[in-house]
């Protein structure tokens, strides 16, 4: 997969690309990133990038001309146009399903609006669909396409390790990315800390029984937590 960002703040991408699981699916090549800066494009001599609202009002809004430019050169970085991304609060909620479905794309170019918004040109312009991680106001699109980024590569076949997708392998119900319901409580040494103990259960190596308390404690967990996910109609959609 390739996943080109558009931004006006291109370093504030560096550390979260720069670890882990990001950091290695780019050195196997597992994704290509590549973070453009709209003020490159700009051709006035003060690189002006947003201006005031038409009409009034406060706040600046984000100039359709700069933008237009840097998506026209990096469209062309890459042969599929693929999915073309702004990141705002107006947009759709992004959710497990979501970061599913562009897993399942060959690219991705995320867009990242700051000041008060993209004139509306932009949208309408590009054919851009709308992506918000959460009801919940940002000083920018820039962690919303990091959110996204983060979901989207692990999903990536051979992103996580042996180790983390045999374990995603799925016991039961509750137990992966694919499941509608919260995980079960892990356990790991020693069996004692503090006067609690792992549950005995855990200790049985009974792999039928463990997998049915799994379940069970997800199902549980949910219902305790995050009864909405269980609401009708909803299932496999939100997480
Ligand atoms: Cl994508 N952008 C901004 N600015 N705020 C947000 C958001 C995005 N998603 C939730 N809040």
């Amino acid at each position: 997969m390739r996943i080109d960002v558009l931004t006006l703040f291109p370093e504030m991408f560096e550390s979260p690309l720069s670890y882990s699981i990001l950091k290695r699916a780019q050195e196997q090549g597992i994704v290509a990133i590549a973070v453009t800066n709209i003020r490159d494009f700009t051709t006035d001599k003060y690189h002006k990038v947003d201006d005031k609202p038409y009409g009034g009002g406060p706040g600046m809004v984000m100039m359709p001309g700069p933008l237009f430019d840097c998506f026209e050169h990096v469209e062309k970085l890459a042969p599929h146009r693929g999915r073309v991304i702004l990141l705002t609060p107006q947009g759709q909620r992004f959710n497990q399903a979501k970061a599913r479905e562009l897993a399942a794309e060959e690219r991705l170019i995320l867009i990242a609006g700051r000041y008060e918004g993209f004139d509306e040109r932009i949208r309408i312009g590009l054919n851009a669909e709308q992506i918000s991680i959460g009801d919940y106001v940002l000083n920018g699109g820039e962690l919303a396409a990091m959110v996204v980024i983060d979901a989207v590569v692990r999903l990536l076949p051979g992103a996580l390790g042996d180790e983390d997708s045999a374990k995603d392998d799925s016991f039961s119900v509750g137990a992966n990315d694919h499941s509608p319901l919260l995980e079960y409580p892990q356990y790991t040494r020693p069996e004692v800390f503090r006067g609690m103990k792992v549950p005995d259960i855990l200790l049985s190596g009974d792999h039928a029984k463990i997998a049915q308390w799994r379940c069970e404690q997800s199902l549980e967990r949910t219902r305790q937590w995050r009864p909405d996910l269980l609401d009708a109609g909803d299932l496999g959609e939100r997480r």
